[in-house]
């Protein structure tokens, strides 16, 4: 491709992300630097992903996109924004409330990311180059490829920020063996800040920039099975699927505009749900409200183990019950987590 058409390609493909309800994108070679491979390495061998099997399994093609499609050139990275219209740490001061996660209050993003992409990859096919798509579960570093296609710097809390969007952008990919002229890497604007540091309940942070998921509360309430380790349950709260904390008191997300896409606007019912009654859903009662979003995926056992942990946290009497329940539920972590939190609530 010549290089006045690759660039009309790169603005026309700008416009059509845009309208497609994009609010970032850029564009980077389909290759990843050496200190991004060891960085994987450092934190693989550290044991920094747990239970993530998956996350080793795959290493080679993580750490070079290369390895995933050797034919790729071109990485198209692309923002959408969930940036809430409020305090998203409100609820946490809610203790008989469950908090969800801003991103989980509403329609999976997988979904809703991987349609807009599919849309701006077949526009990118029409003008002849080969395409595939990327949103989240593949084996690709989506953080560190956002940062070299300029929509922003990876933050000391190890997400991606952007000076328009904060920490508030869900990221995807297309890859395409069209040669698109690559963006300058974004330049990293955290400063002397230390507040998501300081932030984090559970202290996942070993140094700044890197982060020890098995401390942290994300992977604790959605990837972790069996019963949550001791000393975790208490700084969890009430907080019963993911974490936004680190991301709530980034300073950048002050330029936030509230996010566009009304499928990621949170649902009434899942802003402040009720533990009680979260925590009386059976297996079909479960499905039917969390259908087509992204909790129905760790399943009905997982979801109130976290609920059970919340209500053993709420120091709130009219909960014993909820928890003596919980406690002789037929799944035996449910039941273990039930019957810690009833003896929390016991001499209410
Ligand atoms: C695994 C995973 C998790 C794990 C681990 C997170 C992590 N930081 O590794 C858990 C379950 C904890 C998690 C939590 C969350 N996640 Co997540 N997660 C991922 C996933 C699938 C892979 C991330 C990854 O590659 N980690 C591996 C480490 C090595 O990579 P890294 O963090 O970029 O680390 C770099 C450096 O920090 C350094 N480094 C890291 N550790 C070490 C150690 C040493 C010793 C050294 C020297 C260097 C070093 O090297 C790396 C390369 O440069 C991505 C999707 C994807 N495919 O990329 C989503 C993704 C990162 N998650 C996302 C989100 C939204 C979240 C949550 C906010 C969800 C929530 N509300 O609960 C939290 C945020 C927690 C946090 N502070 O990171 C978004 C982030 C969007 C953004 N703006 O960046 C992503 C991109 C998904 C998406 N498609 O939008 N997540
Ligand atoms: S998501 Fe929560 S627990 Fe995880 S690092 Fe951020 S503040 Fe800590
Ligand atoms: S809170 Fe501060 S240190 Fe953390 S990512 Fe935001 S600017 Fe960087």
């Amino acid at each position: 491709m010549a290089v006045a058409e690759a660039a009309a390609t790169k603005v026309a493909i700008g416009a059509r992300a845009a309208a497609l309800g994009f609010d970032a994108i850029g564009f980077t070679r389909a290759a990843l630097s050496a200190r991004e491979r060891a960085g994987l390495q450092a934190y693989l061998a550290a044991g920094n992903h747990g239970t993530m099997g998956w996350m080793a399994s795959r290493a080679d093609q993580r750490g070079d996109p290369g390895m995933l499609w050797p034919e790729a050139v071109s990485v198209i990275s692309l923002g959408l924004s969930y940036a809430p219209p409020g305090d998203a740490l409100a609820t946490i001061a809610r203790p008989d409330r469950g908090n969800i996660s801003v991103y989980a209050r509403n329609r999976d993003y997988h979904d809703i990311i991987k349609g807009k992409l599919k849309h701006l990859a077949q526009f990118i096919a029409s003008r002849g180059g080969s395409v595939k798509v990327f949103v989240d579960t593949a084996p690709v570093m989506e953080k560190p490829l956002a940062h070299a296609a300029g929509v922003g710097w990876q933050g000391k809390h190890t997400n991606l920020v952007s000076r328009s969007h904060g920490s508030w952008l869900l990221l995807g990919e297309i890859m395409t063996t069209l040669d698109l002229p690559p963006d300058a890497p974004h330049a990293d604007r955290c400063g002397s800040c230390t507040k998501c540091q300081t932030a984090c309940p559970t202290d996942a942070f070993p140094a700044p920039y890197q982060l020890d998921a098995r401390r942290c509360i994300s992977y604790l309430t959605i990837e972790h099975e069996g019963p949550i380790p001791h000393e975790f349950r208490t700084a969890i709260g009430n907080r019963i699927y993911g974490c936004d904390d680190c991301l709530a008191v980034c300073p950048w997300n002050k330029f936030a505009a509230v996010g566009r896409e009304h499928k990621l606007a949170a649902r009434d019912d899942l802003t402040a749900p009720s533990l009680a009654a979260l925590a009386a859903l059976d297996d079909a009662g479960f499905r039917t409200m969390f259908a087509g979003g992204p909790i129905k995926r760790i399943g009905r056992n997982r979801f109130i183990r976290n609920v059970a942990i919340a209500i053993g946290n709420s120091g709130d009497a009219r909960l014993r019950q909820s928890a003596v329940g919980l406690a002789f539920d037929a799944d035996p972590v449910v039941a273990e987590a039930g019957d810690w939190a009833a003896s929390r609530l016991v001499s209410l």
